[in-house]
């Protein structure tokens, strides 16, 4: 198989050919990131190769890359699942998207056949929705990446998507077209944080005008709750976080009052149920503490308060809750991707974000090239960065 290579900027005709780009791959847990060149095979059928213009990175990356659940560990790997690209090339049987169209990837896919995709109600998808043990593509069980050097190693998936490259391939169910007119640097956003976050409020809460919401953890996820709950109007939204900093941002971002845990001199829940006259509507747990997820539902109003679970548990572990306390009313759930069927929702998600409806900019806080991602990590771990956008 032809074989370009990009090392040196060059170009041209590339469809159907190896290419030989740039990448930042994961050798094993918590190591450093190593950019180096790897080649990225063609897409087969059914997949797209997308040029990555931009990535940023999700606590979700960070925990897999720290290899903090096993059964997600797979090395080398390229992580990264939250980009905006432009489509390369397209494999056999490819007809939504084409090459030079605006993309963004889908780290859980709509594959539009499957009973799930159907369903109004979910926007699970049976073939490929979000699997953080998955780490090649389905349709042959193998990887696109290999090492450049002699021993072809291969290099693994994540999450569908894999952005932490030049280029990556991706199957067309973990694509979405977007208008070219969109403002492509932000339209990163919308690949996970910021339609996870304002998804959950809208779609899997539907938080409505007048409601009260109390948001555990304000990183961008968070942040991205209280945009949407704003958005719908909420007339209290109680932000919960242990960094003293996050009031700040908070405030320009809908938060109308903030808890710090350590500064409290009685049990958050306590707290929150004597501003709200006995409980917030909507809680969401954007921590992934299971301790959190518990003063969360504490939090809601008795007989009918939802807390919407977003955060990740890095092992397998049990609700922190008798089954008798759901009879109260109180209710959990979990949201994946804001609850937006990706393909199907995301164009008129990203036309809203266009309008204004939600604000964008606040949650770029740092911008740094490519080759400085392991500073990238470093600024998400320290709690000082909402997104930061590599450039690639
Ligand atoms: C997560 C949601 C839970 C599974 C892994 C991906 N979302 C985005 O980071
Ligand atoms: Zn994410």
């Amino acid at each position: 198989m032809e074989v370009v290579s990009l090392v040196n900027g060059c170009s041209g005709n590339t469809a159907g050919k190896v290419i030989i780009c740039k990448a930042a791959v994961a050798w094993g847990p918590g190591e450093p990131l190593v950019i180096e060149q790897v080649r990225v095979d063609p897409p087969q059928k059914m997949e797209v190769r997308v040029k990555i213009l931009f990535t940023s990175i999700c606590h979700t990356d960070l925990s897999a890359w720290k290899g903090e659940n096993e059964s997600q560990r797979a090395y080398p790997r390229i992580f990264g699942h939250e980009a905006v690209g432009i489509v390369e090339s397209v494999g056999e049987g490819v007809t939504e998207v084409a090459a030079g169209d605006h993309v963004i990837p889908l780290f859980n896919g709509e594959c539009g056949v499957c009973r799930c995709c159907k369903n109004p109600n979910t926007n699970s998808c049976e073939k490929l929705g979000v699997d953080p043990t998955k780490s090649t593509m389905i349709l042959d069980g193998k990887t696109r990446f290999t090492t450049a050097d002699e021993r072809r190693q291969p290099i693994y998936h994540f999450l569908n998507t894999s952005t932490f490259s030049e280029f990556t391939v991706l199957d067309s169910a973990c694509v979405v077209k977007i208008d070219s007119e969109a403002p492509i640097k932000k339209m990163t956003l919308l690949s996970c944080g910021l339609s996870t976050g304002v998804g959950a409020a809208w779609n899997t809460a539907n938080v409505e005008a007048g409601s009260t919401v109390a948001i555990f953890g304000l990183g961008a996820v968070g942040l991205a709750v209280a945009e949407g709950a704003r958005a719908r109007g909420a007339s209290k939204i109680i932000g919960v976080d242990v960094n003293p900093q996050k009031s700040i941002i908070g405030k320009q971002l809908g938060i109308t009052d903030f808890i710090n845990p350590r500064d409290s001199d009685k049990p958050v829940h306590e707290k929150i149920m004597e501003i709200t006259d006995g409980g917030v509507d909507y809680s969401f747990e954007c921590v992934g503490n299971l301790e959190v997820l518990r003063t969360a539902f504490l939090s809601t109003y008795i007989g009918y308060g939802t807390t919407i679970m977003l955060g990740i548990h890095t092992s397998p572990k049990l609700l922190p809750l008798h089954p008798m306390e759901l009879f109260s009313g109180r209710k959990v759930v979990a949201s994946v991707f804001g609850g937006f069927k990706g393909r199907t929702q995301l164009p008129h998600f990203a036309k809203q974000c266009m309008e204004g409806v939600v604000k964008l900019d606040e949650f770029i806080t740092h911008e740094l090239p490519f080759d400085k991602i392991n500073d990238a990590f470093q600024l998400l771990m320290d709690g000082k960065s909402l997104r930061c956008l590599l450039q690639i």
